[in-house]
């Protein structure tokens, strides 16, 4: 029996549902997914092991012009991730026309030898004739800038095309033994997903800039009987926003407590005991050392 193992790594536009995706194939919700744009900040692993298999997914953030310190460094991590990859999954969504910062990055790769799939996400949301149109568009669109790649619509939330996806990615794979153990479920320890679940929340409480200035950091985790016991740290850049994380009396972090409890408490499958401690750290994202000790 042969085995084949290899890094199929999902690139793309912000907000066009790469997270979505990889908890999806992989069949557990590894990466935090929002409404809003640049959500993932992290390359985010994920893997499917058979007996005869192993497949690394690789969630990044969306491929931006990054303007402040944050967002280059989260573009060292999609440059990280298409040096690397064996197969890439190249994501956009119905009726989006992409601007060339994406054809940049492309063309940076097409001359290796990478297979790159480009993938049409959102198609359940074709209800009418006219955004079946939109659909052919866009496909014609992606063929005329690439006419030797493969072009599959798909529906990351629905699972649409995705027995045609996988097959696909299978046999693209070459035969290699795995590259990590099989028992593995991701390249982030446990305290990572707690620091998503978390920052996945702010993004449905807080508006404008909140989301984008806070950063989390879970400095203690410990499982104890039946819970799991933890302290994070909500940083900010500004005093400023340290009362509107809080909100008058406390209401608006006891929300995010509680909505943030609930979900870590699904993902570990354990209750748990969280405590929060709010901090300033001026002007974080801006910042090289602060982000490299962030874990940036
Ligand atoms: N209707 C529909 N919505 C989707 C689909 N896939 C993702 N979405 C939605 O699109 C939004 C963005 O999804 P994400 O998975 O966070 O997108 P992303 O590409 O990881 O975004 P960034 O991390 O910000 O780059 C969310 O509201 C998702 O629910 C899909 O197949 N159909
Ligand atoms: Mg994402």
């Amino acid at each position: 029996m042969i085995h084949k193992s290899g890094f199929v790594n999902i690139i793309g536009s912000p907000n066009v549902g790469k997270s979505t995706l990889i908890n999806s194939l992989v069949g557990k919700k590894l990466s935090i997914v929002t409404h809003k744009p640049q959500t993932t900040r992290h390359r985010i692993l994920g893997f499917i092991n058979k007996s005869n298999l192993q497949i690394i997914f690789s969630d990044t953030p969306g491929i931006i012009s990054p303007v402040y310190t944050m967002q280059k460094i989260m573009m060292r991590d999609v440059k990280k991730s298409l040096e690397d990859a064996d197969i890439i999954l190249l994501l956009t969504e119905v009726g989006k026309f992409e601007d060339v910062s994406i054809f940049n990055y492309i063309k940076k790769i097409k001359n290796k030898d990478v297979p790159i799939i480009i993938l049409i996400n959102k198609i359940d949301q074709i209800k009418t004739q006219s955004r079946v149109d939109t659909l052919y568009d866009t496909m014609n669109y992606w063929h005329r800038s690439f006419p030797h790649l493969e072009i599959l619509p798909i529906s990351a939330l629905k699972k649409m095309n995705q027995d045609l996806l996988m097959n696909k990615i299978i046999s693209l794979l070459s035969e290699h033994p795995a590259y990590y153990p099989k028992d593995y479920l991701s390249n982030k320890p446990e305290y990572f997903f707690v620091n998503e679940i978390i920052r996945e929340k702010i993004f449905f409480l807080y508006k404008k800039e909140i989301p984008y200035s806070v950063e989390i950091q879970t400095k203690f985790f410990k499982k104890q009987n039946a819970f799991i016991h933890i302290l994070s740290y909500l940083y900010v850049e500004r005093d400023s926003q340290k009362g509107i994380l809080i909100g008058e009396r406390g209401s608006v972090i006891q929300k995010l407590k509680l909505i943030s409890t609930n979900s870590i408490e699904l993902f570990f499958k354990k209750k748990i005991k969280l405590i929060f401690y709010v901090k300033v750290c001026k002007n974080w994202r801006h910042d090289y050392k602060k982000l490299k000790y962030f874990g940036y």
